[in-house]
């Protein structure tokens, strides 16, 4: 492990390169890689051979798979469990969002409807009736529903499970599929008690009935007791809502981590930290590749970076919901006017050039900033693409611009 990715080329520039590499994936949280260890392993086999090409190529399949892998999501559960509204927390939208009633492609001969996730192409929540509603048994509603094609279920319920609900769950775990629990309108329940008993009340005491009351359902029948979180779709930053977004991406097979986080909504400032780290990862393994072929270095800035750096600081935008578009719908949420949640951030502003100057000078300013505020990581000779500076640059702007955004618009939305 110690030797991953170290003492590889003879050459100079390329060693350093390895090496930084190297050190960087070794600190990264084995639960937040965006690649495997066999993944990373093979990479540092290849070099130690001298087979740079390899190794590429390695790199250069990992990233393909990064960017297409498929996630699936079954969300299931009763008439009115708030499955949809689950469906548009998880897609970062909230029910005043006209997408939000946008409804997915129906399948009425499998029963399910689809929801793309609107920024994260390859991501598809399926919308699954409840079990009770279609009178199947659950091995039959789990062909149905094609339950091969998912990579979990989400089972939601906003009472106590039914008995078929019970027998899914175990259907779903025969068929060696993993499945979270989770209880829905817990704000309900929450105000429920508190007016029922305005004495005697406590939250904490009142949740950890609920959780234990789930765990006793599980255990009552019989069954494993899977992960249970209590949620409220209304408050998704207060509960269980966060750490079932820690929960899926620690689960999810590296390839597919660095989409499910970019996907998750950007309700805490973990949860925007974590893009960020994904991100980063992402930014290194196409600078270790582009840096493992290049033979020269590359001086100044062409025309094709500048282009390519602009459509990046855009994506960053748009992954990072700074863009004009979630603008305008964090303004209306929020009822914050949208200039001025648009003075607050930074990124909008990053492309702005001062009269004569091109883009290009803009950008190499920015490098000698980010050169001396780091360090003189440019001049340690690390041998890296300045456009890739310049990545960790634009991305470190939208992340904090995600933060100033939350900060500001938390305590109105
Ligand atoms: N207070 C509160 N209300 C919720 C929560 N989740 C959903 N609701 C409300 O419950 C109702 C039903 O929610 P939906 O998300 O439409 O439930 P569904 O499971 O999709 O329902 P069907 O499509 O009819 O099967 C809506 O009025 C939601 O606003 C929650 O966590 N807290
Ligand atoms: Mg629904």
């Amino acid at each position: 492990m110690g030797q991953l990715f170290s003492d590889t080329s003879n050459n100079e520039d390329n060693g350093d390169l390895v090496s930084s590499a190297n050190k960087y994936f070794l600190k990264i949280k084995a639960e937040t890689k965006i690649i495997s260890q066999e993944t990373i392993h093979l990479i540092e086999l290849h070099l130690k051979k001298g087979n740079i090409q390899g190794a590429n190529s390695v790199i250069n399949n990992a990233l393909k798979n990064i960017d297409n892998a498929p996630i699936n999501i079954a969300v299931t559960g009763e008439s009115g469990a708030g499955k949809s509204s689950f469906i548009n927390a998880l897609r970062g939208i909230g029910p005043e969002d006209q997408n939000a009633a946008e409804v997915g492609v129906t399948e009425t001969t499998m029963m399910r409807t689809s929801y793309q996730h609107p920024k994260i192409e390859t991501l598809v929540l399926w919308d699954l009736p409840g079990i009770g509603t279609t009178n199947f048994p659950p091995k039959d509603y789990l062909e149905k529903v094609k339950f091969q094609e998912y990579d979990f279920f989400i089972i939601v319920s906003a009472t106590r499970l039914t008995k078929h609900e019970l027998d899914l769950a175990k259907a779903i775990r025969f068929m060696k599929k993993n499945y979270y629990f989770v209880r829905t309108k817990v704000d309900n329940d929450l105000q429920n008690e508190m007016e029922s008993k305005p004495r005697s009340f406590n939250k904490a005491e009142t949740l950890q009935q609920m959780r234990s009351y789930s765990v006793n359902t599980f255990t009552q029948n019989n069954m494993d007791i899977p992960q249970i979180f209590l949620i409220s779709n209304r408050h998704l930053s207060d509960y269980d809502f966060p750490v079932l977004m820690d929960t899926l991406i620690k689960d999810i097979p590296n390839q597919k981590r660095h989409n499910l986080m970019l996907s998750l909504p950007n309700i805490t400032k973990a949860a925007i930290d974590r893009k960020n780290k994904s991100m980063q990862q992402y930014i290194w393994l196409e600078a270790f590749k582009a840096g493992l072929l290049a033979t020269v270095p590359v001086v100044g800035m062409i025309r094709d970076d500048v282009e390519k750096l602009k459509e990046k600081l855009n994506h960053y935008r748009v992954l990072f919901g700074v863009d004009d578009e979630s603008l305008q719908v964090m303004a209306k949420e929020s009822q914050v006017p949208v200039e001025q949640l648009r003075k607050i951030i930074k990124s909008p502003y990053l492309l702005e050039t001062e009269k004569e100057e091109t883009l290009g000078e803009l950008f190499l300013k920015y490098l000698e900033k980010f050169a001396s505020a780091n360090g003189g990581l440019l001049a340690s000779g690390l041998y890296f693409r300045k456009t890739f500076y310049l990545q960790f640059l634009f991305l470190d702007t939208v992340t904090e611009d995600a933060k100033v955004l939350l900060r500001e618009t938390y305590s109105k939305i």
